[in-house]
């Protein structure tokens, strides 16, 4: 048994390409070519494969992560004698990245034409050794007016889908391509009036990242998950998620499985990074259109017409949002809401509206413990790590999460996942608004090490350099507004975790201790749950112990 390093293959041009799905996890057993991971660019998917058989060790890359030719994916415990003579990934990599390649080969190779008008033949550029790949989309249809590099077909193979871009700007004449054919280098993909000069004006590296940015949600909006009520959108898609005529994000496989299940993909929200589309998000969705839970829109099509809905749309009877001229009343100014608002507001509403909220405030005895944290913080103070209320309260919170295990679910139709991981995000103000970055396994880290992730990932987020993996995977969050004030309020939960709990300010109050009124500090606390999942019984018995382990942390041995 050796160990091996499995990285990424010869990926041609693609630099930097984002690692959007792990498909193993440390001990699974892979075979040779197994896919590994899933890496994106804006106009390709593809799966990296093992170049061994055997058992992972270590996986060396993250969510999000960016990786290039030769970084390593993973270390892999190699069946003996199970080295491929020639490494599978190189075999077959070479053929996958020339085929991601067209969107940056093709344009190039346009632009030494000369800008043409009149018909122009469009035709399926260099995409190396691959050959006879199926047409599974096609995006434009005779009469589109169409712009240089704008994808006209989606082509896939067994491990890497791709768009395969226009050369040329004009009007679509004629479509010589079909669903289900199958196309090499060279098929005339279409015939397109040329607008003189719309050819690729430069080669197209340039053109990448500009389509990236028109195609997807800029990287930022990307990590959907930004705000105390922000997980990327999880609750029932019914109606198509993805931006008319925009390819919904999703890897070859789970794009084949929607195909064999029959599944509109374009309907189902992806819970992925950029809403990507992932196993759990195509199942849900399935589950749920059994449950009759939503309708695609092909089956509400078939629904009698529902009753005219009042102004309030999703709300019969409800008034419309007032339209009022505020000029009318005194000087205004205007103010685009920042992006992390505008995803975050769409997030809480959803939220608020979806989601029965029930809060129980309460209040916990923190005297000791804040006189714990302020001796340590003295002990430590050339250590440069402070040790605040909230990385007490992360470890407060996996205990209870553990010992009250409905509060670390979501809800999935009509099954709830409990999960056996204690991910905690925490809130964090910023000058564009809200996020939610999340600590990982804090069950399995000291205060000292909380604080200290806290403390990077609270600077991460005020300089906008969050990134999607920082701020997926929450089980329970906590919103505290202690540093600043206040003595209860509701907090919003973050779907799809069912309760959230909310730490205003603490301050000294008296206290009948069978004798007499001794001063206490005293933290006010304030759970909001998931009344689906949790009911006030359970609430009450969350907070009381996470308090008590607050007043005597003791306890969280116990
Ligand atoms: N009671 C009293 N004082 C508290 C306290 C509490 N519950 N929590 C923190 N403090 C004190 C800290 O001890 C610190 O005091 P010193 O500077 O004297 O040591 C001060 O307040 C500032 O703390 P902090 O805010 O820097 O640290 P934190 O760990 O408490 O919080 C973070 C970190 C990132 C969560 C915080 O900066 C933040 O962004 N909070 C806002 C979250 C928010 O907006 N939630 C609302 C969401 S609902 O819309």
């Amino acid at each position: 048994m050796a160990l091996v390093e499995v990285k990424v293959p010869d990926i041609g041009d693609f630099k930097d390409v984002a690692v959007i799905e792990l498909l193993v996890k440390p001990g699974d057993v892979v075979k040779a070519e197994q896919s590994l991971l899933t890496v994106e660019s804006d106009k390709a998917s593809m799966e990296i494969p093992s170049s061994h058989a055997g058992v992972v060790k270590e996986l060396k890359v993250g969510l999000g992560d960016k990786v290039n030719e030769g970084s390593v994916v993973l270390v892999l415990e190699a069946e003996a004698g199970a080295a491929s003579p020639q490494p599978p990934a190189k075999a077959e990599l070479p053929t996958l990245t020339e085929a991601i390649s067209p969107p940056t080969a093709a344009p190039a190779a346009v632009a030494a034409a000369p800008a043409a008008s009149g018909p122009v033949e469009v035709l399926v550029p260099d995409i190396g050794d691959f050959a006879e790949v199926a047409v599974i989309e096609v995006m434009v249809k005779v009469g589109d007016t169409i712009k240089v590099e704008q994808s006209l077909i989606t082509v896939e193979s067994d491990k890497a889908s791709m768009e395969i871009p226009s050369s040329h700007a004009g009007v679509v004449k004629e479509l010589r391509v079909q669903l289900g054919d199958k196309v090499s280098k060279g098929t005339l993909v279409a015939i397109v009036e040329a607008s003189g000069g719309g050819s690729a004006p430069a080669p197209a590296p340039a053109a990448a990242p500009a389509a990236a940015a028109a195609a997807a949600p800029a990287p930022a909006a990307a990590s959907a998950p930004v705000t105390v009520a922000s997980a990327a959108p999880a609750l029932p898609a019914h109606e198509p998620t993805a931006p008319k005529g925009a390819l919904p994000h999703a890897s070859p496989t789970i794009r084949r499985f929607a195909r064999d299940l029959g599944v509109p993909l374009a309907e189902v929200a992806g819970s992925g990074p950029k809403g990507r589309i992932t196993q759990d998000d195509l199942q849900g969705f399935v589950k749920r259109v059994m449950a009759g839970a939503v309708q695609t829109a092909a089956q509400k099509a078939k629904a009698p017409a529902a009753a005219p809905a009042a102004a309030g749309g999703a709300f019969p009877g409800l008034l419309p949002w007032p339209q009022v001229d505020f000029t009318k009343f005194g000087p205004v100014e205007r103010k685009d809401l920042s992006r992390i608002q505008k995803i975050s507001g769409a997030n809480l509403h959803r939220n608020w509206v979806v989601i029965p909220h029930v809060t129980n405030h309460d209040d916990a005895d923190i005297t000791d413990l804040e006189a714990f944290r302020v001796q340590l913080n003295k002990e430590n103070e050339k250590s440069g790590v402070k040790v605040t209320m909230l990385a007490f309260m992360i470890k407060a919170a996996v205990a209870a999460l553990k010992k009250f295990p409905q509060f670390n679910a979501s809800l999935d139709g009509d099954q709830l996942v409990l999960k056996q991981y204690f991910h905690i995000g925490f809130a964090a103000d910023t000058p564009n608004g809200l996020v939610v970055p999340v600590i990982k396994d804090a069950d399995k880290k000291g205060v000292f090490q909380i604080s200290t992730e806290m403390g990077e990932l609270a600077k991460k987020a005020r300089d906008g350099k969050l990134g999607p993996a920082d701020m997926s995977g929450g089980c329970f969050s906590i919103s505290s507004l202690g540093g600043i004030g206040g003595r209860y309020f509701t907090p919003i939960i973050n779907a799809p975790e069912v309760a959230i709990m909310g730490v205003c300010k603490s301050t000294t109050e008296p206290r009948w201790d069978g004798k007499q009124f001794v001063p206490k500090l005293i933290l006010p606390l304030s759970l909001s749950w998931d009344h689906r999942v949790i009911d006030g019984a359970a609430a009450a018995r969350f907070n009381v112990y996470f308090g008590s382990l607050l007043t005597d942390f003791r306890r969280i041995l116990l």
